[in-house]
């Protein structure tokens, strides 16, 4: 039976306030924002509506109205809700916050945020992985970018690095190459958010510079356990430039303030399975519960003389500064406070340009960084429909905006004045703003000659001996899992011709480590490949580039899952609770159901059943069951695969007595790693968790 259309419930007559629109220079526009909350439902051009519930029609059960203005505003907003996915970085998740400067640095650049100690500039930071589409699942195998959008005073800032501090590729025009290679294979659309195929391994194996950052790819940083637990980096030498002219080169870095970490290849492939959202859950989750995530943003600083004397071009964006050769200075702390109110106005429509620089800092030139340039208006506008992508809140510049760019779609900003044009005659406000020598942006006035050429420098010809440094600079742990990276892509590869090409690349890079992986793919050793120049293997060894060596003993915002059932004993759950809280990091309880375990005579709610919450999820893993409760979980499949993956994640496990039985039927046979709460506390058992894994654990994936 049709419904007969009922009184609205909404407060109908109530005065509804508007705000003030967005001012000449960009500030305010609450227009933008829809009120929250028991407010009357409108249209888009402001009507009141009396029924949201069915479309105009005439008669009971007759014809749709052509006139219902109502149902044709909504359903034409709908249909035109989607807009292009970025070709790159689809996947993202954005948060705002704020970069605390620490230290003032006038002496190397007059940017106005790092002119006096405590000054705050507010801040859009936007994660992402880089194959994947919008859909796929956050623990892809792949680089992750780190874009951080600052609103200085004079300015926005879009400093949009990654989570490695290399880039596959020396030359701006490869880079549609490269993303077609890794992207699914145009004949067949897979593999999804993988860089595990033909297509990519064919390129990369073509292409030697790309070497140096399939290194990284294939190690640990390409799987962080949280985006909270990464570094970040500009890649690209780019200058600073103090009010004085004088310019000296400089590459920015993203320390976590929570240490780094990551999972492993087996534990990211169960994740994408459990929760393909783990990543944007976890940084929503930490900035909602006040754990907020900080890194400390540092410079490496260098001049023309130091540039001449490095064993490499500091132009060529697939070479790093060892931070023993040249140490990273902090000067500000980056502050995640707050989550995105919607997805798709801050998230989606945020517009990262690499050539939004402000005053103080200047570019180099780096070729991949010139090409960047060029690159990101263009994408805003195919993505943003409009020139005007500016006048989004969270593009939209904090100072004040004065310029004669006028009109294109979706222009927001009422112009005043009389003169849309400089020179002009006018006085006052019909005037406009003119440019002012003193305060504006100067370029740093490096001199340029040369023929113009298509040609790729001899200083960016060594393609594996960075590559060499990054692998000895690893441990044996991190060094196993980057043998088991490349022996997994390649052995995704169906053409050997492909595999043979990228081993004898490997064998430049280093013998062993191209041993080991022909090893693990059942393939011989092919003759290293031709090297443009002889590879080098005696670089130093940098410990910063080795998460291991590198990052501090820290539990601080991980997690503790703790199995529970009926009857577990109140005081050991609230012994661990305690040492957990006292670390800074999060117990979350798993019961054999939802419905949550009787405790004593309470009822206590679970975060989760044990069948959805495979111990992936978990740093580490406690198991407090009662012994009826051990003797049941004992029996379930998903139970034991909690304590076997755990055990063979080489986690932290703690366990009451009576857990024994469940361990008994994963097959788990204590080590150091494992601790049995009748013999040691809780505090012990947290303490080692700082490890974060108990590596010794021999477990062959
Ligand atoms: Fe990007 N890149 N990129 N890129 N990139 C984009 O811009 C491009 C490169 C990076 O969260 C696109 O708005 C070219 C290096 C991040 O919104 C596009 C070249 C680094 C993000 C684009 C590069 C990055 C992007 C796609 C080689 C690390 C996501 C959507 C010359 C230093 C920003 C968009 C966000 C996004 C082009 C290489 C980082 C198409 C042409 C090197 C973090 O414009």
């Amino acid at each position: 039976m049709p419904q007969t259309p009922k009184k609205s419930t909404a407060k109908g007559t109530a005065k509804r306030e508007v705000p003030a629109p967005r001012d000449r220079a960009g500030n305010g526009g609450e227009t933008h924002q829809l009120p929250v909350g028991d407010e009357v439902m409108t249209t888009a051009q402001g009507a009141p509506l009396s029924d949201g519930q069915n479309s105009l029609r005439a008669g009971d059960r007759g014809p749709t109205l052509l006139e219902d203005f109502a149902l044709r505003d909504k359903i034409f907003h709908f249909d035109h809700e989607r807009i292009p996915e970025r070709v790159v970085h689809a996947r993202g998740v954005g948060a705002h916050g704020y970069l605390e400067t620490l230290e003032a640095i006038p002496e190397l650049t007059r940017a106005a945020l790092f002119q006096e100690k405590g000054t705050r500039t507010e801040a859009f930071v936007r994660f992402s992985t880089v194959a994947g589409n919008l859909g796929s699942a956050d623990l892809a195998r792949d680089v992750r970018g780190f874009a951080v959008k600052l609103y200085t005073s004079e300015g926005n800032w879009d400093l949009v690095g990654n989570n490695i501090p290399v880039f596959f590729i020396q030359d701006a025009t490869k880079f549609p190459d490269l993303v077609h290679s890794v992207k699914e294979e145009q004949d067949r659309g897979w593999p999804q958010a993988a860089s595990a195929h033909d297509t990519f391994w064919d390129f990369i194996s073509l292409m030697p510079e790309a070497t140096h950052m399939v290194m990284w790819t294939m190690s640990d940083r390409a799987i962080p356990r949280s985006l909270r637990f990464m570094e970040g980096f500009g890649v690209h030498s780019f200058r600073l430039v103090n009010a004085a002219g004088e310019s000296r080169f400089v590459k920015f870095h993203w320390k976590p303030r929570q240490g780094m970490q990551s999972v492993l290849w087996d534990e990211a492939v169960k994740i994408n399975g459990a929760d393909p959202d783990f990543h944007r859950r976890d940084l929503h989750a930490a900035i909602t519960k006040g754990d907020l995530p900080q890194w400390d943003l540092g410079i490496q600083v260098f001049d023309d003389a130091f540039a001449d004397q490095f064993d490499f071009d500091i132009l060529d964006p697939t070479k790093l500064i060892p931070e023993e050769i040249l140490p990273v200075r902090v000067i500000a702390r980056l502050t995640l406070d707050r989550v995105v109110d919607n997805i798709f106005a801050e998230t989606e429509q945020v517009a990262f340009c690499t050539q939004n620089i402000v005053p103080g800092i200047d570019f180099s030139n780096d070729p991949l960084l010139q090409g960047r340039n060029f690159s990101y208006l263009d994408t805003q506008l195919s993505r943003l429909g409009s020139t005007n992508f500016t006048h989004i809140p969270v593009n939209a510049p904090r100072c004040p905006v004065a310029h004669f760019q006028r009109d294109g779609h979706m222009q927001t900003m009422p112009q005043a004045g009389r003169a849309n044009y400089e020179p002009n005659s006018f006085t006052g406000a019909d005037r406009g703003p003119r440019a002012d020598p003193d305060s504006g942006f100067v370029s740093a006035p490096v001199p340029e000659s040369g023929d113009k050429r298509r040609i790729r420098a001899e200083s960016f010809a060594d393609h594996y001996s960075q590559a060499n440094q990054f692998w000895r600079s690893q441990t044996p742990v991190e060094q196993e899992h980057i043998v088991g990276g490349f022996a997994f892509e390649l052995g995704k590869c169906e053409i050997e011709g492909i595999r043979t090409r990228m081993l004898a690349n490997l064998v430049n890079v280093d013998p062993d480590l191209a041993t080991r992986v022909a090893t693990k793919l059942g393939m011989d050793l092919p003759e290293a490949s031709e090297s443009a120049v002889p590879p080098r293997h005696d670089l130093a060894e940098s410990p910063a580039l080795s998460i291991l060596k590198s990052t501090p003993q820290i539990f601080a915002g991980r997690k503790i899952g703790v199995v529970v059932t009926d009857g577990t004993p109140t005081e050991s759950l609230a012994g661990l609770r305690k040492a957990a809280e006292a670390a800074g990091a999060t117990v979350e309880l798993i019961g054999p159901t939802a419905g949550g375990v009787q405790l004593g005579r309470r009822k206590v709610p679970v975060d989760h059943a044990i069948a959805g919450a495979p111990s992936v999820l978990f740093d580490a893993v406690a198991l407090l069951p009662s012994a009826d409760g051990a003797a049941e979980l004992a029996k379930r499949k998903c139970a034991k695969d909690f304590v076997a993956d755990a055990f063979g994640h080489q986690k932290f496990v703690a366990h009451s007595s009576d857990a024994q039985p469940l361990l008994t039927a994963a097959g788990v046979e204590a080590d150091g790693g494992v601790f049995d709460l009748g013999d040691r506390s809780a505090d012990e058992f947290v303490d080692a968790c700082t490890a974060l894994r108990f590596w010794e654990r021999d477990v062959q994936p």
